[in-house]
């Protein structure tokens, strides 16, 4: 996959680009990231790039002969052109999804008070992370970015991206325990260290529900429950435990106790 983000601030990118699983996926040619400097396009002598608001107002307007130069420079047939401003839609998991599926994606960081209007004729969608206002698209496209490389082949393991939150039905992803054991106090959950498979899946599936009932119910409204998930939802209530999960911890109740000495 290719990526090609048109800035005023290229400099912006130094780090992000050279590290974690970004950089690695860079140098293993998992995707290539090309950044392209807006104001290398500008025909004028002063190389501007922005301009007063026709009609009046505050601030500065993005012009649209280096923005509309620049990104001829990187289109081709199989470009996708994404605008980022706060006046776009939604990104969330499923735009990320389908954009790790292109060949080409053109991400374009709008600056200043905005963009000439014109300009969205010459892209294919607008998108906004959130309801803020940052002063410019360049972390808007890192976070696109970011979002989006994880999904491709190779970046970070397959299991990673199967049982995270989002991709499993709109539940959060279950909560999750290193070492130690017990911390200040704190104990994992004793069903986490049973080593019965099943009765791990079973919990870590109810523990996705609660999450997502305490924290995002907005994710449940158009939900239809299954009957095991109705009944995990009735022992949340009740805090009663299933038959697998009894099961699990009385055969485990001989040795629970020696991993908390
Ligand atoms: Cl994509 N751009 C700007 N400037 N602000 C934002 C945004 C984008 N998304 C949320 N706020």
């Amino acid at each position: 996959m290719k990526i090609s983000i048109l800035t005023l601030f290229p400099e912006m990118y130094e780090n992000f680009l050279n590290s974690s699983i970004i950089g690695r996926s860079i140098s293993r040619g998992i995707v290539d990231i090309e950044l392209v400097n807006i104001r290398d396009f500008s025909k004028d002598k002063t190389k501007r790039v922005d301009d007063r608001p026709i009609g009046g107002g505050a601030g500065l307007i993005m012009k649209l002969e280096p923005l509309v130069a620049a990104l001829r420079s990187v289109k081709t047939k199989e470009s996708h052109i994404v605008l980022l401003a706060p006046t776009g839609k939604h990104y969330a998991h499923e735009t990320a999804c389908d954009y790790s599926s292109k060949k080409h994606l053109i991400i374009v960081c709008g600056h200043y008070e905005g963009i000439d209007f014109r300009f969205e004729k010459y892209v294919d969608e607008i998108v906004s992370i959130g309801d803020y206002v940052l002063t410019g698209g360049e972390l808007a496209s890192m976070v696109i970015v970011d979002s989006v490389v994880r999904l491709l082949p190779g970046a970070i393991s397959e299991e990673s991206t199967v049982d995270e939150s989002f991709t499993d039905e709109n539940l959060l992803e279950y909560p999750q325990y290193t070492f130690p054991i017990v911390f200040e106090g704190k104990s994992v959950p004793n069903i986490l260290l049973t080593g019965n498979h099943e009765a791990v899946d079973y919990y870590h599936k109810k523990q996705a529900i609660k999450l997502t009932i305490e924290r995002r119910p907005d994710l449940l409204k158009n939900r239809v429950w299954n009957e095991v998930e109705r009944k995990m939802i009735n022992e949340i209530k009740t805090g009663e435990l299933s038959a697998i999960e009894k099961t699990a911890l009385d055969n485990a109740a001989r040795f629970l106790h020696k991993y908390k000495e």
